[in-house]
């Protein structure tokens, strides 16, 4: 049985395939297989599950694989197309079949001079077109060139976005805050909760405030809101309107909406519908962390995204990071039966990190049919969280370590910090370490009972061990290592979507929220058409007590 790999759709399903079933019987064999036994069986093992790219070095030893393992998923990747669903993303087929539409984030990081031909236009020189004008006016608030209506420079950038808007910004501003301006202040808003940005305006002076609306669609409910909110702000403190312009600039793919709003044309910068949401931080969503670590970091960082472009286009898939993280994710998923996935990043400046690759993951692969719109038959993506250590040791690690859910852990670390304490650097890397020297090795009976436990304690202090783990090391985390860690696992995410065979460039379920949402508040304001949706006993007896509550004012 054959899967289609052009770009549309897949015809079967990947558990149809005999290396599906290759892999369903050598996990039978390996199903007693602990990784104490597999480390003590090959002395080299620590150095041979290894791979490594520009920086990025990447330890599989501690997960329950054997080269056999690996070697079956391989050949499962290849049963999948994977090399031509690779080549055709990376050309410009619309491979989002449900929105007939290319998925080119990838484009957005390829040099100057580089051709890419989309439906028989080149799209390079329109990315360089607005990269140039982003440099452009970040040099001019980075200069305090760029000024505020009343001819104050800019001190503070607020951006304002939701979801793929806001995600990807946040996390790499706070990423890389060794590298921003000292002098401007970047804050994000994003819910429509008015204590975000009633949190976010507070103490900040509207003569010296820069707005970034980021919004693709420019039809966010949430942002629109916000920045009307935000305008209101402005206005209230500089009552003319004028001043907008001074203080308001855009990016979206809708030049008509963004009009509307009062921004003029020449403050929008421009991002494309091939570029979806959740992977739009280096497109012109990325304006606000241009501004905060300037054009040439930009650079970098978008010169590490292509690197690890560049890598998983051309490396053999069982050396290639990417593929290597996403197949590994496959058998602990589909062959291990893992339900969820959590990231611990060994850095503070990454704390966002988990909650970006939330919903870059479980957005894209949190789907039940295929491309072809059958319903799958096999789990997709598992449930993606964590929290930075060593904090997430004194709270949810108890469960790693001896729960009844078996959760397979990436966790990252940089070899080198931003700062001087080496005595905390030792100390975090020594946890670093040892906690997954803890997950994979346990400790047995007989060895607490060694280390003087008395035998009435002896269940409490034995840790059944076998926990798979990844250990990801970035030499340093620059704008450079920023781009390609977001790659690995943008990476990651399409190679496990395309394998499950299922599309991750769609978001239904975020749109479905979208207009439920509009539907319900317009029962909240009294403006339902007589022939609005009925609402069920349970919603229409909330919104009952809500709007009673609005009435007397409840809390005082
Ligand atoms: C991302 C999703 C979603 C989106 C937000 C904001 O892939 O599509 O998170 O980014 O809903 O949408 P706008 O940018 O259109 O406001």
């Amino acid at each position: 049985m054959s899967i289609t790999t052009t770009a549309h759709i897949t015809t079967t399903t990947i558990s149809q395939t005999a290396q599906w079933r290759a892999l369903q019987e050598h996990h039978l064999a390996m199903e007693s297989a602990h990784l104490r036994d597999l480390f003590a069986a090959d002395a080299g093992r620590g150095a041979s599950f290894t791979a490594e790219h520009d920086g990025i070095y990447l330890d599989y030893s501690k997960q329950r694989i054997t080269a056999e393992t690996l070697d079956l998923l391989a050949e499962l990747a290849e049963a999948a197309g994977l090399g031509e669903a690779i080549e055709a993303m990376f050309a410009g087929a619309p491979i989002n079949s449900t929105e007939d539409r290319a998925v080119l984030h990838t484009a957005l990081r390829r040099p100057r001079g580089d051709v890419l031909s989309v439906a028989g236009q080149d799209v390079m020189p329109q990315i360089h077109g607005v990269l140039d004008r982003m440099a452009e006016f970040a040099e001019q608030v980075r200069g305090g060139h760029w000024l505020g209506f009343t001819g104050r420079r800019i001190r503070t950038v607020v951006n304002i976005g939701i979801g793929g808007s806001d995600l990807g910004p946040a996390m790499a501003c706070r990423a890389l805050v060794d590298f921003a301006d000292p002098d401007l202040e970047m804050r994000f808003v994003s819910n429509v909760d008015g204590g975000d940005i009633t949190e976010a305006l507070g103490g900040l002076d509207p003569h010296e405030t820069l707005f970034i609306v980021s919004s693709k669609t420019f039809g966010t409910i949430e942002t629109l809101t916000n920045a009307e909110t935000a305008r209101g702000w402005l206005l209230a403190a500089i009552a003319d309107p004028a001043a907008v312009r001074s203080h308001f600039v855009a990016v979206s793919t809708n030049t008509a909406a963004v009009a509307e709003f009062g921004i003029a044309e020449a403050n929008m910068f421009e991002f494309w519908d091939w570029v979806g949401g959740r992977y739009s931080l280096p497109s012109a969503i990325g304006l606000s962390l241009m501004i905060s670590i300037g054009p040439a970091q930009f650079q970098d960082f978008l010169a590490g995204a292509h690197s690890m472009d560049q890598h998983f286009r051309s490396a053999p898939l069982t050396q290639n990071l990417p593929v290597l993280l996403a197949l590994l994710g496959i058998w602990n998923r589909n062959f291990l039966g893992a339900q969820t996935h959590a990231v611990l990043p060994y850095d503070h400046r990454l704390a966002a990190f988990p909650g970006y690759l939330q919903q870059l993951d479980m957005e894209s692969n949190g789907k039940s049919v295929d491309r072809g719109g059958n319903p799958v038959d096999i789990d997709t993506a598992p449930i993606v969280w964590g929290a930075p250590g060593t904090n997430g040791q004194h709270a949810f690690f108890q469960l790693l370590h001896q729960g009844t859910t078996l959760t397979p852990c990436d966790f990252i670390g940089i070899l080198r910090p931003a700062h001087e304490l080496d005595n905390h650097h030792d100390l975090l890397m020594a946890n670093f370490f040892a906690q997954t020297q803890a997950l994979a090795f346990g400790k047995t009976a007989a060895q607490a009972l060694g280390d003087g436990v008395a035998p009435e304690q002896v269940p409490h202090r034995t840790f059944p061990g076998n926990q798979p783990t990844s250990t990801i090391l970035v030499d340093k985390l620059t704008p450079h290592a920023l781009g390609e860690l977001v790659a690995l696992y943008e990476h990651k995410v399409f190679t496990q979507g395309w394998i499950w065979g299922v599309g991750s460039f769609d978001q239904w379920g975020v749109e479905l929220g979208k207009t439920l949402a509009n539907q319900i508040l317009d029962q909240l304001q009294g403006t339902a058409a007589p022939d609005a949706p009925v609402l069920d006993s349970s919603t229409a007896a909330l919104v009952t007590r809500y709007t009673a509550a609005e009435r007397v004012g409840v809390g005082g």
